[in-house]
Order: C-alpha cells, then structure tokens, then sequence
C-alpha cells in the first residue's frame, strides 16, 4: 500500500513537472515573424509579435535580444566645427566650456550640441535626439543613434550657430562616420562658411535660435558688451568667456549677408 501511495505520488510529480516544463517551453517557442524597433527622442522600444524575448546581453556599444528582432545600437561619428569657436592660429576650436566657466579643467571638450536625427521625406520629423560635447578637433561619437539601413538627415542644433543639416539623408550603418568640415556641400544648402583654407563651418550669430542671425540677437548681444559681461552666455560668439567687440565682429557679417539656416 506504501509503495502504491509513493508510485502515485511519483507520477503526479512528474505530470506537475512536465506541465511546468511544457509551459516553459511553449512561452519560448518562436510563433511569428514580426516586430520592430520604435525610437523617439526620449526613449526606444523594442518589440515582437506572438514571441517572448527572453534573455537581453548589453555590453554598452551593441545589444543582442533573443528573438527575430534584433535591436542594435549604432554609434555615429560626426565631424563640424562652429564658426565663431574656431580659432585660425591653432586650427581648432577654444575650449568654451572651460573659458566660459563650465568645465574645471582645460581638456578637449568645446561646447555642447544636439544631434537629431530626421526622417528623410517631408515632414522630416526628428526621430531621435542626443546631446553630446562637441570637442575642440570638431569630432563627436554619439552611441545608439538610429537603426542599421534607415537613412536620415543630419541636423545639428548650438546655442549659438545656424542650425544645419546633413547635404543628404545617409543611411546609418553602425560606425558612421559624417564630415561636414572638409566642404561647404557637406552641409545641405552649402550652408557653411570658410574657416580657413579646405575648413567649413556651421555660421555663427542665432543667438536667440530663431533660424536667421538679424536684430533680435543684436539685441541680445548688445547689452552684454556694454555690461562687459561673461560667462556661460550665447552671447559669447567667439567662446572667450568674455562678451566684447570680437564678438560683434562675428556677428556683423552674418547678420549683414542675411545668414539662417537653410533646411530642407
Ligand atoms: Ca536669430
Ligand atoms: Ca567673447
């Protein structure tokens, strides 16, 4: 009778534990096809259809998710430098964030940008953004920036330059690299200015960031030279830490040749 009571208690341990099993294993059973990869500016979002994803490693650059969709994290290269920043005699940008107070030590950090990436037919709506410092050779690596084979327009946004875009949509693979410095084609509308010989620059002078360099950011500018103020200011064009003359220097022919931003 104890061996019978035993036997049937083995047998509903097995079934309890295939059942458990069964239902294991069907919740990792590949069933459809589809899914996809929603980016937003604020977040991304990976999903499937009729499929669990179940194990996700990250090592910081590349993502691998278990499943038919594959999420993958593409690093961008990009290279621009801005006008006002640029300093002829050395053949980079100042150091603004230091100048200006914001960062402690003097390294090869220049100043913050935005990067956003956008669709590229009409209404060219941002699909993704990322901030990150632009450093003083012009170069900044942006990690997690669009989908592999998805082409995009480039558009950079600074507190105190003209927004400008990439001349073309490119399509992303991961490590791309986008040099919008060695000509004024690079950018789209040829919106660039000649920094020194073979070097192109994003225009400097939309201090208030309405598109175009006019009065409105003159009369942002003026007051700050007058005061002689400084600091983490847009009204410092030339990123000296100081607002004076040389910054209206900048300002004055941009303002004079009606420059803004040319986008598509
Ligand atoms: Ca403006
Ligand atoms: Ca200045």
């Amino acid at each position: 009778m104890k061996i019978k009571t035993s036997f049937i208690s083995v047998i509903l341990m097995l079934t309890i534990l295939q059942t458990i099993l069964f239902t294991d294993v069907n919740g990792q059973q590949v069933i459809a096809s589809s899914g996809g990869n929603y980016i937003q500016s604020s977040c991304s979002m990976s999903f499937t259809v009729g499929e669990t994803v179940i194990q996700t490693l990250n090592n910081g650059n590349h993502m691998l998710a278990q499943g038919f969709q594959q999420p993958y994290k593409l690093t961008l290269n990009l290279k621009a430098y801005l006008q006002g920043f640029y300093d002829v005699a050395i053949g980079e940008m100042r150091t603004v964030l230091y100048n200006q107070g914001e960062w402690l030590t003097q390294g090869t950090e220049c100043d913050t940008i935005l990067v956003q990436l956008h669709e590229s037919n009409p209404p060219y709506n941002v699909v993704q953004s990322l901030k990150g410092i632009l450093q003083t050779n012009g170069t900044i690596v942006l990690r997690g920036m669009g989908q592999a084979g998805m082409s995009y327009y480039i558009g950079i946004r600074h507190r105190n330059s003209v927004e400008t875009w990439s001349a073309n949509p490119i399509t992303l693979v991961d490590n791309t690299y986008y040099d919008f410095s060695t000509a004024a084609t690079q950018a789209y509308g040829d919106n660039q200015v000649q920094v020194a010989p073979g070097t192109y620059a994003f225009y400097t002078g939309d201090i208030d960031q309405s598109g175009g360099v006019d009065g409105d950011d003159f009369n942002l500018l003026d007051p700050d030279i007058q005061n002689g103020n400084g600091g983490y200011l847009s009204t410092d064009l030339d990123g000296s830490g100081g607002i004076d003359g040389d910054d209206f220097n900048l300002f004055d022919p941009n303002a004079q040749n009606g420059v803004g931003a040319f986008l598509p």
